[in-house]
């Protein structure tokens, strides 16, 4: 035993060299927590493999040296980048004495860290991600042009499979890399052609000029699209708005730097009732929101306050509050900084507070001066916000009366809430169920003790089309606001909730996709800390009831059913073993419901993440990602419920 380590140890050191440790460490350790590195294992982080690559070409983009990147989901969801960049350095390294080809590929967070200084500040921002991804591949190739030669190098799950070596003679320069995720660190190796499209053309927005082409070359789904946006972020903004009412003509785009950081913002208001923003540090997309968004609202609103009050559309002590000022807008904000830091549930919310102060200082002098140019735009703008104003104010006077009306006031709770004992919110758990068979049997079934059931059923507002006046008055809504008792919007208080978890429970299926859907959006958009919190979870009923004999089991996906039937068929292949489709909660007797969705020793639930909710409301303001063919097909395949959406 002694021995044996003594040998290993003599081996390490006669054998390895300060970077080898170093690679294989690095790749121990990626090899062991994959997630750490990508965040998951899941179909994000086998996205995220390509972001990282391209992040690379990308940063050589802003450093002034690169115009064209192309990716390719090739046959066997093998991925391409190439750009036609200065090339990945290839000389030999004064410290590891390894090309720095290789030490971008095999030492963790080497990236951006060689050839002499490294980037400058515009770039610098990623380039650590390229050994993670070589570490999680089966294979990897990475070809550089420069200097009229091909240097070519080989790597296997992080491994040099082939020294860098000179394959031929080239007039380019550029870096190429393909590589093969490994299937034994990925649940599913299968790339989704929209997702990559959609990250693709947010980055080309985010980087005017760079010309990205994203092609899929896999059988049967051959598709290929270039695009190259000379606006950046203020045609962002117009695509975003595309099938929307603009009220003044062109986008606003406000721009400034500050040592070394520069922050980019482009607006427009339409005649709709919602705001969206999209944020990014670093083109990240920061979902969760963070200073630099603060630091744009602040401005708007003091700077709209104080316009109307000099213009005098704003009369004597008038004002217009945040949300007021933000209706009806579609904002981008990029800031690019170094060393940003990333907060939040989900490492997506901004925590520089420089940028707080530098967005603040760029959107107060330059939305004065758009507006000073621009009157008519000021003026619509200044009377927009002025409208939601006394449509809040009417709101709030509509609320108080309902309040009256129905005593609420006191604390009474909605008809359609069946409360839980427990008085602590940390302990209590609020069920929302669509249907009223469903929610019969959650009633019976639940623990009374600390779960609460609230039944949802009939007409569901569209909270798209809606004001705040008009959800106060929703009677579905209504009462989940008051259940929930943390109010909505900016009244909303998350110390008065009186659940922790807020358990959507809705069939698999269409409709129920359909609800949690329009729920998620209206969480997303009017009590957003929620889920910024962790509060909000998605219940996760089976799917399939499998019985043989008088032994009954559920399974929660097909998997599992051909799992669960081969267990109890046993070593009996002549069993019958009788396989049922649950067609929906409502088929559930209490006791069923109880133990395969509700019990909290058994049941499975999937917490909502901004991400879903992001994707949800996506799905409403046809956002990113969403072309019109996606569109159509969504509405094709929920036709049959439209007619229950209140439009
Ligand atoms: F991920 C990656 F590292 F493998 C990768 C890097 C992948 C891809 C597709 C491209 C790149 C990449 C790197 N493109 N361009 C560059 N540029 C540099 O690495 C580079 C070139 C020259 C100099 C210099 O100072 O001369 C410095 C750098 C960082």
């Amino acid at each position: 035993m002694s021995d044996e380590l003594e040998m290993k140890s003599t081996f390490v050191e006669h054998e390895y060299g300060a970077s080898e440790i170093q690679v294989l460490e690095g790749l121990e350790a990626v090899h062991k927590r994959p997630g750490m590195y990508i965040g998951s294992t899941s179909s994000s982080g086998l996205h995220h493999l390509v972001y990282e690559i391209v992040d690379n070409s990308i940063d050589e983009a802003l450093a002034g040296y690169c115009t064209n990147i192309q990716v390719t989901i090739g046959q066997g969801d093998i991925i391409t980048v190439e750009d036609d960049g200065r090339g990945i350095p290839v000389d030999i390294q004064q410290q590891t004495g390894k090309p720095a080809l290789e030490v971008v590929f095999t030492i963790l967070h080497a990236g951006g860290k060689f050839g002499g200084g490294g980037y400058k500040v515009s770039g610098g921002l990623h380039g650590v991600g390229a050994s993670v991804v070589n570490a999680l591949s089966e294979w990897l190739i990475a070809e550089v042009y420069k200097d009229g030669q091909i240097y070519q190098m080989k790597f296997s799950r992080g491994h040099v499979t082939q020294p860098m070596t000179v394959v031929g003679q080239t007039g380019r320069h550029g870096t190429k890399v393909i590589f093969k995720p490994d299937p034994e660190m990925f649940e599913d190796t299968v790339y989704d052609y929209e997702t990559l499209h959609t990250r693709m053309r947010e980055e080309a927005f985010l980087n005017a000029g760079l010309n990205i082409t994203i092609s899929d070359q896999r059988q049967g789904q051959e598709q290929s699209e270039s695009m190259c946006y000379a606006g950046g972020i203020r045609e962002f903004v117009s695509y975003i708005n595309e099938n929307k009412t603009p009220i003044h003509d062109q986008v606003v785009y406000m721009a400034g730097e500050r040592q070394d950081a520069v922050a980019e913002i482009a607006m427009q208001y339409s005649d709709s009732y919602n705001e969206i923003m999209v944020s990014f540090a670093n083109n990240v997309h920061t979902p969760e929101g963070g200073m630099h968004e603060e630091g744009f609202r602040r401005a708007l609103t003091s700077t709209l306050n104080a316009y109307g009050q000099k213009t005098g559309i704003l009369k004597n002590e008038e004002k217009v509050s945040g949300e007021d000022c933000r209706e009806g807008l579609t904002c981008v904000i990029s800031v690019k900084l170094t060393d940003a830091q990333f907060e939040g549930q989900t490492k997506a919310k901004l925590g520089n507070s420089e940028m707080r102060t530098l967005v603040n200082a760029v959107v107060s002098e330059k939305l004065a001066l758009f507006l000073e140019e621009n009157p008519k735009a000021g003026k619509a703008i200044l009377e927009k916000a002025l409208t939601a104003s006394r449509a809040r104010e009417a709101a709030r006077k509509a609320r108080e009366s309902v309040r009256r009306k129905t005593g609420l006031e006191s604390g009474q709770m909605p008809d359609k809430l069946q409360d839980c004992n427990e008085r602590d919110p940390s302990l209590c758990e609020i069920y929302i169920v669509e249907g009223d068979s469903a929610a019969g049997s959650a009633i019976q079934g639940r623990d009374s003790r600390f779960q609460a059931i609230l039944s949802m059923w009939g007409k569901m507002l569209n909270v798209e089309k809606a004001r705040a006046d008009k959800i106060y008055g929703n009677d579905k809504l209504y009462p989940m606001i008051v259940a929930l008792g943390a109010g909505i919007g900016e009244e909303f208080n998350i110390d008065k909730l009186r659940y922790h978890k807020i358990i959507i429970m809705a069939d698999a299926d269409v409709d129920g996709a359909h609800i949690r859907t329009l729920l998620l959006t209206f969480f997303f958009r009017y009590m957003r800390p929620l889920i910024e919190h962790g509060y909000v979870y998605s219940a996760v009923p089976p799917l399939y009831k499998l019985t043989r004999g008088k032994t009954a089991r559920v399974a929660y996906s097909d998997e599992e059913r051909d799992w669960v039937s081969a267990q109890l068929r046993g070593d009996n292949p002549n069993t019958k073993v009788e396989i049922s489709r649950f067609k929906g909660l409502g088929e559930m007797d209490p006791h069923e419901l109880w133990e395969t969705t509700m019990d909290p020793e058994k049941r499975t639930l999937r917490r909502i993440t901004i991400d879903d909710a992001v994707r949800a409301d996506q799905v409403f303001t046809v956002l990113m990602g969403e072309e019109v063919e996606p569109r159509k097909r969504w509405i094709e395949r929920n036709a049959k419920n439209a007619a229950n959406i209140d439009i």
